[in-house]
């Protein structure tokens, strides 16, 4: 048996009937898998492996300050190796936490808004128009008609709203024809949307953002303390700081930060850029010590048609921003909900307004005031674990350059 076992290939699947001999120290109840011994009477091989792997899972599961040192003996498995075989890739134990990690992600996200009477929705993915700017669309033919692939649940998620179920959640695919290859960008990637109706302000819906990321973030560290010590152990990362309640900022006290520390090129009525959003983090996180904050009242100019204007000052809107060691995570507003200024926006940005008519019209027999945000699922895993490139928490990413495997 010990002979033809040890022809058996590295990762076959096995089969193997035996004694589990109890443990040396004799404590059974405590005892780990590690303690007892399998003493083995008969193998079988369900399936066997290929004699060679693509790649050495043990190469592959090196902690990435391995490489640094000059004696090494592991071969570095790069990026795309890893992807093309994707499943071995998989296999090694800081991916296994990682997909765990983002399930929990979801689960918390849904099990504390369905404690809070929000009702999971499904939209179309399959739409007549864009709804977040034409220029990021995947087109298609939809028996012989145009239409494209949703790019957000947006419009539908608030005509949920207008039905009167009031409080709604998806967590579903969205698609974005970004033709860039960046650490945080991918052509299909999930969406955790939600929308709500709001009484009085639009930081009703910050407020529950607030409780949620904290029960989210908590239930990570309190349930998930194994594989977060897994994912690090191969990459390193300091835990997420954050503040209870949820440091909130408005937008031109970021700029007027940004410009203090020197920093040039800011449009104050404008969006930040990538670059600047990255120092604006270093800078909350030195002054505030979070790496977790959201910065309200967005200039309007850089927000979508549907986003609801400040009344107190129309140079800016009722929206938000919300920031993991300075990247963005979660975008999100309080809607116009008045058919005729919705109209007015949509035009002005360019929108081709038959293609959202009965969007438009949902809001003509009885509006409620809403507001909501969608988060970007890979996004919030990459930044809580600080991967530095989205590929590693997207399961089969879809970027420019790959639609295989
Ligand atoms: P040793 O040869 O010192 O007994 P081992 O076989 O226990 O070592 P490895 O070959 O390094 O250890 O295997 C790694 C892990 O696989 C072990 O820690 C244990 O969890 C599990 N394992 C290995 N052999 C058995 C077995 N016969 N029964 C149960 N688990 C085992
Ligand atoms: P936005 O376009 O900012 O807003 O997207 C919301 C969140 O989705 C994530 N995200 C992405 N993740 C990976 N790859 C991409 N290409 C990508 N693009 C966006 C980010 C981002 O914060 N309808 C609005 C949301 C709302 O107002 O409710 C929207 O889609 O984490």
């Amino acid at each position: 048996m010990v002979k033809w076992v040890s022809n058996l290939t590295k990762e076959s699947v096995v089969d193997i009937q035996g004694l589990v001999m109890a443990p040396e120290s004799g404590k059974v109840e405590s005892c780990t898998q590690q303690d007892v011994e399998l003493v083995a009477q008969s193998i079988y091989c369900v399936s066997r492996s290929e004699p060679r792997l693509p790649f050495e899972i043990d190469d592959a599961s090196r902690p990435e300050t391995d490489f640094d040192k000059e004696d090494t003996t592991y071969v570095r498995v790069g990026q795309d190796t890893r992807l093309n075989h994707r499943v071995i890739d998989l296999r090694t134990p800081a991916n296994q936490a990682i997909f765990r990690i983002q399930s929990a992600v979801c689960e918390l996200f849904r099990d504390a808004l369905r404690a809070q009477d929000f009702v999971e929705i499904h939209t179309p993915k399959l739409i007549g128009g864009a709804s977040e700017g034409g220029a990021s669309v995947f087109k298609l033919d939809y028996m012989g008609q145009p239409a494209c692939l949703a790019q957000s649940p947006q419009l539908y998620k608030q005509m949920a709203v207008e039905s009167d179920l009031e409080r709604v959640f998806e967590i579903g695919p969205v698609f974005r024809a970004e033709n860039s290859n960046t650490h945080r960008h991918l052509c299909e990637f999930t969406g955790l949307d939600m929308e709500m109706a709001i009484k009085e302000h639009y930081f009703e819906v910050l407020d529950v953002l607030d409780n949620l990321f904290l029960h989210m973030f908590d239930g990570l560290n309190e349930r998930f303390k194994h594989e977060l010590q897994v994912v690090s152990q191969q990459f390193p990362y300091e835990p997420l700081k954050y503040l209870r309640p949820t440091l909130r900022l408005e937008f031109p006290q970021g700029i007027a930060m940004l410009k203090e520390a020197g920093v040039e090129g800011v449009d104050p009525l404008g969006d930040l850029s990538t670059e600047h959003e990255r120092i604006l983090g270093q800078l909350v996180k030195e002054k505030y010590d979070t790496d977790f904050y959201m910065l309200t009242k967005y200039p309007a100019a850089a927000r979508p048609f549907y986003t609801m204007p400040d009344p107190a000052d129309p140079d800016y809107s009722n929206s938000y921003d919300i920031f993991i060691r300075g990247e963005e995570i979660i975008s999100g507003a309080q809607r116009i909900h008045d058919p005729a200024l919705l109209t007015k926006r949509a035009v002005e940005c360019g929108i081709e307004v038959d293609t959202i008519q009965a969007y438009i019209d949902a809001f003509k027999y009885g509006a409620l005031p809403h507001g909501g945000c969608g988060v970007g699922l890979e996004r919030v895993v990459m930044l809580f674990l600080n991967l530095g490139n989205i590929r590693k928490t997207s399961m089969f990413p879809r970027d420019p350059r790959r639609l295989a495997p």
